[in-house]
């Protein structure tokens, strides 16, 4: 066990019912060992990215405190889709669920199945919008500017390009007195 780290998760879902999938892989990710949620984003509505022939995606971003060592949290991160159904066929294809970390603390991890900073994050408005609602002035140790700076970047080069609509506010709530099925209200 290590000391606790502030870490960000992407999450997305564009198959099934994906608010009921988010609201279920918000509340396992409540229930894994040493670990809480502290800041939700919106959730959005958002246009798939890379792959055109496919679903629209919900998206937000999440900051949980956790204890878990980066290569546990990948597993259990894994053992979570799995558990919503999460079919792998082609990469960037459609998803029930999909939890990536985006940042692991200040953390660089560069290992054959974990690379953190998530390496697409600079490039997806879909997860900097949410990101930049929670935590505008985190800082990208690879990137080497904040959030807000990075969004801004993002957005000047591709001025009319939106990453998609909110959908829901994050919860009013405090995250850490989440109670089972309560994140059915979010969304
Ligand atoms: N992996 C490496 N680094 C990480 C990390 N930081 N977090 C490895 C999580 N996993 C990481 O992932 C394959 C492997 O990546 C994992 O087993 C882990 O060892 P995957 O989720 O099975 O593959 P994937 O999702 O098909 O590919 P990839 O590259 O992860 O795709 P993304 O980045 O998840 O993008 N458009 C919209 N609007 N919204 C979306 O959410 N998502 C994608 C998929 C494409 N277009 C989208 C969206
Ligand atoms: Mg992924």
């Amino acid at each position: 066990m290590i000391s606790e780290c502030e870490v960000f998760i992407g999450f997305g879902s564009n198959l099934g019912d994906r608010r009921a999938l988010i609201n279920q892989a918000l509340q396992a990710l409540s229930g894994l060992p040493t670990t809480s949620l502290s800041k939700l984003s919106s959730l959005y509505e958002t246009v798939p990215v890379g792959y055109l022939e496919q679903g629209g995606f919900l998206n937000g971003v999440v900051l949980i405190q956790s204890s878990l060592a980066a290569s546990d949290l990948l597993e259990q991160l894994l053992a979570i889709e799995n558990r919503l159904g999460r079919v792998r066929k082609e990469r960037w294809g459609p998803r029930t669920i999909d939890l990536d970390i985006l940042f692991y603390g200040d953390n660089l991890i560069d290992e054959a199945d974990l690379q953190v900073p998530h390496p697409e994050l600079g490039n997806r408005l879909f997860v900097l919008e949410p990101l930049c609602e929670i935590a505008p002035s985190w800082f990208h140790p690879r990137l080497d500017g904040t959030i807000s700076q990075l969004l801004l970047q993002y957005q000047l080069k591709h001025p009319e390009e939106v990453a998609g609509r909110i959908v829901a506010p994050p919860p009013m709530f405090a995250l850490n007195e989440v109670r089972d099925g309560i994140f059915y209200r979010y969304g």
